[in-house]
């Protein structure tokens, strides 16, 4: 497109956008503002690259030609703090792709690790049993003895898995689940050694517990994930209800939490609160309402994080050590009820929180999380998946600089709720589901 015809779109689409406004209407003072905003921002940007700019106006007005790939009317009226925030341009993968049920007629399997080639450990949440799957076969092992007792009521049960980073040698096995304690129950992360036959965890023991226990049985966050110096990141939620949610603001509980501990429990040394006597020495970010997805951008090594909102509001965000992610003080979510939370305060970093890099109105509930760390599929490298549970579908977004500019939804007749993504090492995207399936996505030439 030469810049002249591009300048000239945009005027059109900028009078377009200009007639629309004055069609709407000035009765609502908060949308008028919020308007008022965007169309701001896309003259900003126009300076800036008038092609991507005109897209991007286009896509705002009225008489949008862009799609998102949200479809669904939004549930909140607030506006997010920059344009990428929400609802992506919606993108669509080229490559012809082969879909595979490996395996069905599991319990929930709520958290996968390939621990050897194409063999998968899978957790079963209620049944709190952990199988072994062979990905080429779709063999299912017996249940591995050994696995810690769970309260395995609502959200409870065993939860994720992973294995340590020299498990060749150690053959060390790390999970997380909801524990009863006296006064309620928490999550909880334990370890144990895989028998040479692969038939038990041998020496199980608790080595880390998101205290306080709180008697209820929603919101136990639950991932794990190793760091490149073989400390363990750990996800927790604020157990959902009012006001034990609080506490996700409160630095003297692992409610709502980011934690980083190493493989004996321990606070990691250079955690951010290691000095501050207040604060428990293991967390690393707060306010967090229910963190199910986890994993390391293979471009930045920074760590991300998909995070449960309310009704609306579920957030991606990139984790910085120290920083409030506002849960439930700030939020793009409502009530289940349809109240506003706290006055429906959106603007997060006026008041010190971190805006989320993304988010999703309406919900996408968003579970596990895995990058696209591979070359067997070269458009997705790089790229993020994210399980839907409630909407039934895999999420992937296309990030450039931190941004998600991206995004599409795949698997969506399956009708399952997708709880847990994995790559492996040959590049299969390999997802679990609640109604005990794993799905195997890989190239349909391979
Ligand atoms: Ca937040």
């Amino acid at each position: 497109m030469s810049k002249v015809s591009s300048s000239r779109l945009l005027f059109f689409t900028m009078l377009i956008f200009v007639l629309a406004l004055a069609a709407c209407g000035n009765d609502d003072s908060t949308s008028e503002e919020a308007t008022t905003d965007e169309s701001e921002t896309a003259t900003e940007e126009s300076a800036d690259d008038s092609e991507t700019a005109t897209e991007e106006s286009t896509g705002e007005s009225e008489t949008s030609t862009e799609e998102s790939a949200e479809t669904e009317p939004k549930v909140t009226e607030f506006e997010p703090a920059f344009p990428e925030q929400t609802r992506a341009p919606k993108v669509e993968t080229e490559t012809e792709l082969n879909v595979e049920v490996v395996a069905e007629g599991l319990d929930v399997s709520w958290g996968m690790e390939e621990f050897d080639t194409n063999r998968l450990l899978v957790t079963q949440r209620d049944s709190a049993e952990l199988l072994i799957l062979n990905l080429e076969d779709g063999s299912v092992s017996d249940p591995i003895e050994g696995t810690p007792e769970v309260n395995n009521e609502d959200q409870g049960g065993l939860l994720d898995v992973t294995v340590a980073p020299d498990f060749d040698e150690s053959r060390l096995v790390f999970m997380t689940f909801s524990e009863d304690k006296d006064d309620g129950t928490l999550t909880a992360v334990g370890k144990g050694v895989l028998s040479e036959d692969e038939t038990s965890l041998e020496d199980f023991e608790v080595i880390f517990e998101a205290e306080p226990a709180y008697d209820g049985t929603l919101h136990y966050g639950g991932r794990i994930i190793f760091d490149e110096d073989g400390n363990l990141f750990l996800t927790t939620g604020e157990r959902s209800d009012d006001p034990i949610r609080e506490r996700a603001q409160d630095l003297d509980a692992y409610l709502g939490k980011v934690i980083h501990i190493t493989q004996d429990g321990e606070p990691v040394d250079s955690n951010p609160f290691i000095e501050d006597e207040d604060a428990l020495d293991g967390i690393y970010s707060y306010g967090h309402r229910n963190i199910q997805g986890v994993d390391f951008n293979p471009e930045t090594g920074d760590l991300w994080i998909v995070e449960f909102g309310p009704q609306a509001g579920d957030e991606l965000n990139i984790i910085e050590p120290g920083s409030n992610y506002g849960w439930p003080t700030v939020s793009y979510g409502i009530e289940y009820s349809g109240e506003l939370i706290n006055d429906g305060i959106s603007e997060h970093e006026a008041q010190g929180f971190v805006e989320p890099v993304y988010y999703w109105d309406p919900t996408s509930a968003p579970s596990g999380m895995s990058f696209y760390d591979n070359d067997a599929i070269p458009e997705w490298e790089n790229n993020l998946f994210i399980g839907g549970l409630a909407p039934n579908y895999i999420v992937r977004v296309v990030i450039e600089d931190d941004m998600i500019v991206g995004e599409e939804r795949l698997l969506t007749d399956e009708g399952q709720r997708f709880r847990d993504i994995l790559v492996t090492e040959d590049g299969a995207l390999v997802a679990a589901t609640d109604g005990g399936m794993i799905y195997k996505v890989t190239a349909a030439d391979e």
